[in-house]
């Protein structure tokens, strides 16, 4: 295939409740669209999971403007490419920048599953056509108010609950929630908000039986995080450390958790989430698609991967309308009873883009065509 025209646009939507971490608050998203098309008219659609300001990690929405726009889009324009599978070493001569990279690398499966006529999911693999959700809950400015927000997310079904944790709202704050919701899956996410002198507070945090503890260390570090897992019996699961399969193939040698928080923007792509999640399946370390906020097209490929063998545990990938008040696909993605979501049988992310919703949330747009 060649892709004959690409479309960025970026897109303003404010969340239906802010999401705090311990790196900020986050009110509105601001997020970068990638529409790739052929010159038949066969289209695809991938999103840029890169936050507002670089805090997650180095990318934030104008680094992924600047390299879709000047150096990706010129890279990936009139290439012949023989399939989605190989997008990722057209691009290989760019370092880093792995969410811009995903959010054309997305947006091309999409277009060749649509172009075979199957779902995203089956042709990247999934065997799993239902896929298990939890949510994450952020920082709320009371102890209340989360009890609040996990008797909702229990009560519409989801498997497990995460909650952000930060030095001024951790052990307690556990604590509560266990006395309050006994014997919930539950598992804490720090983002990165202490080091090993905090190990005494960490260690004491065993005795809340987490499902996991996700990135309490550094987010460049899987050297710290071997020697705090063998100080507590808590698994840990790793999110930001985690670029490529050489890091988790690293992570495991090093025994630096025993859990992995896969996330596509993340890794730069599909292709790189099946090299993790290949490797995580032979080593038996599980995996689970973690989640950025993400707009409808961004949840969809989420879904699409999470159907993938590895993915054993309840991701972080749930329904639109705990972030958005309308989102930009058809139908937005719901949940059942049961705290699943089905994939869809539709070619491609299998999800109709709302095209009029999404000119309509614009703030830029730029096109590459030639
Ligand atoms: O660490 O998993 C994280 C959101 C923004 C940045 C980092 C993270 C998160 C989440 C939210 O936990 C997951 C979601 O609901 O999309
Ligand atoms: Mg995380």
């Amino acid at each position: 295939m060649k892709i004959s025209r690409i479309e960025l646009i970026e897109i303003k939507m404010p969340l239906v409740h802010f999401f705090e971490t311990s790196f900020g608050r986050t009110y509105e998203r601001r997020i970068i669209l990638a529409r790739v098309e052929t010159a038949n008219g066969a289209e695809g659609w991938g999103e840029c999971t890169a936050g507002e300001t670089p805090s997650y990690c180095e990318e934030w929405t104008e680094s992924c403007w600047a390299i879709l726009k000047d150096i990706l889009s010129p890279m990936i324009l009139n290439r012949e490419i023989e399939s989605a599978a190989q997008v990722w070493d057209l691009m290989r001569k760019i370092r880093g920048n792995r969410m811009a990279k995903a959010t054309l690398e997305t947006a091309i499966w999409d277009l060749e599953a649509k172009q075979l006529n199957v779902p995203l999911w089956k042709h990247l693999g999934g065997v799993n056509r239902e896929i298990d959700c939890g949510v994450s809950i952020g920082i709320q400015d009371s102890v209340e108010q989360l009890f609040e927000k996990i008797q909702t997310e229990l009560d519409a079904g989801y498997k497990r609950i995460k909650i952000k944790i930060a030095p001024h709202w951790d052990y307690e704050v556990i604590r509560r929630v266990r006395e309050r919701f006994g014997d919930i899956l539950l598992m804490g996410d720090a983002n990165s908000a202490y080091t090993l002198e905090d190990i005494d507070l960490l260690k004491s945090l065993d005795e809340f039986d987490l499902m996991m503890l996700e990135q309490p260390l550094a987010h460049d570090d899987i050297v710290d995080h071997a020697k705090l897992q063998q100080a507590i019996k808590t698994p840990i699961c790793l999110d930001e450390p985690i670029h490529s399969a050489d890091d988790a193939r690293k992570a495991i040698e090093l025994k630096s958790g025993k859990i992995i928080n896969l996330k596509n923007g993340r890794v730069g792509g599909h292709s790189e989430s099946k090299r993790i999640e290949a490797i995580c399946r032979e080593n038996s370390i599980p995996v689970w698609c973690g989640g950025m906020l993400e707009s409808g097209i961004g949840r969809a490929h989420n879904i699409a991967i999470s159907t993938l063998a590895g993915y054993t545990l309840p991701g972080d990938v749930s329904a639109s309308k705990r972030y958005w008040r309308e989102d930009i696909i058809e139908p937005a993605v719901e949940v059942t009873k049961e705290g699943a979501i089905i994939a869809s049988e539709k070619p491609g992310i299998g999800f109709e883009v709302k095209r009029d919703r999404i000119d309509k949330l614009a703030v830029r747009r730029v096109e590459t065509n030639g």
